[in-house]
């Protein structure tokens, strides 16, 4: 009768439905629901940073797991974590062939929890930007909301201590101009610290996302929010790296400008969801 097509589809107009899943209720997470959580932890020479780092998010709550996500540092990162994982089975280790980005790390991080069974998966800096103290604020927010964001300039307060001036501006601006452009009702769009609920990863279709730098941590919002998942920020303080070397470049500020109208542009167009054409099969 309806010819293959699915009947709700026909009801209501793709961006009427999309709108009205913006608003759907998020089940409460109950604390039995959350019982693993892994905390993705992508590095590139962390050496200085790794072997203090570890232990004080695992001490944060005992449900967490960590994976380290190595490119192959030249610093024996990868090595060292290997190490601390032998002698305690609360740490895990993914080691990639070479500096592939921060962007295709956190996915090879999601698709490696996913696989797993992790109820929550976390995304958090190696350099102690992100202080493990607020990881218990996270994991009670996350019973709430479906994504979880550790915010820098909440209620219109900037919560970064050291960073130069210019750098903060960038930041701030950043974000400004990201959230203009994609509608994103997040204060904090570029921020890496970072929560999931294990069914927000499992709807976005991790294969296209094409972001890797910065503009990486917009788009797993803008999906998700477009998903209709209900996203959350929580106030975090952001300290500039403590120990090691700064990854950051023009060429991730230049894609993060232009991505966002990328993203834009297939939203409005309908593709950010569209499914990849099926293989021809072929004699
Ligand atoms: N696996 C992997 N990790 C990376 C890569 N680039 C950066 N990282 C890690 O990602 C996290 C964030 O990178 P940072 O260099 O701190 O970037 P940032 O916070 O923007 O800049 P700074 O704090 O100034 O260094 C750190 O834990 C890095 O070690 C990469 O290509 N591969
Ligand atoms: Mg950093």
């Amino acid at each position: 009768m309806w010819g293959g097509v699915r009947r709700d589809r026909l009801c209501i107009p793709p961006n009427i439905r999309a709108f009205l899943s913006r608003y759907k209720h998020s089940p409460r997470l109950s604390a039995r629901q959350l019982e693993r959580a892994l905390v993705i932890v992508p590095t590139y020479n962390e050496s200085e940073n790794l072997p203090r780092l570890i232990p004080s998010i695992l001490s944060r709550d005992e449900r967490l797991e960590i994976l380290v996500v190595d490119d192959a540092s030249p610093d024996g990162t990868g090595k060292m974590a290997e190490e601390i994982a032998a002698a305690q089975p609360r740490v895990h280790v993914l080691h990639r062939a070479g500096k592939l980005g921060l962007g295709t790390a956190y996915l090879d991080g999601f698709r490696w929890g996913l696989q797993r069974g992790y109820d929550v998966l976390f995304e958090m800096d190696a350099d102690f930007s992100h202080d493990p103290a607020h990881l218990p604020q996270f994991l009670e927010a996350v019973e709430t909301y479906d994504v979880v964001l550790g915010s820098r300039y909440l209620h219109g307060r900037v919560t970064v201590v050291n960073w130069p001036i210019g750098r903060l501006l960038l930041s701030y601006f950043a974000n400004m101009y990201a959230g203009w452009v994609t509608g994103l009702p997040i204060a904090d769009a570029t921020g890496g610290f970072k929560c999931f609920r294990r069914e927000v990863l499992a709807a976005i279709d991790l294969d296209r996302v094409e972001s890797n730098g910065y503009a990486f941590q917009i788009e797993m919002s803008f999906r998700a929010w477009k998903k209709g998942f209900r996203l959350g920020e929580i106030p975090i303080m952001f300290v500039d790296r403590d120990q090691g070397e700064s990854k950051m470049s023009k060429k991730i500020v230049r894609e993060a400008v232009w991505r966002v109208w990328r993203l834009r542009f297939l939203s409005v167009t309908g593709r950010l969801e569209r499914k990849a054409p099926k293989a021809v099969s072929g004699g």
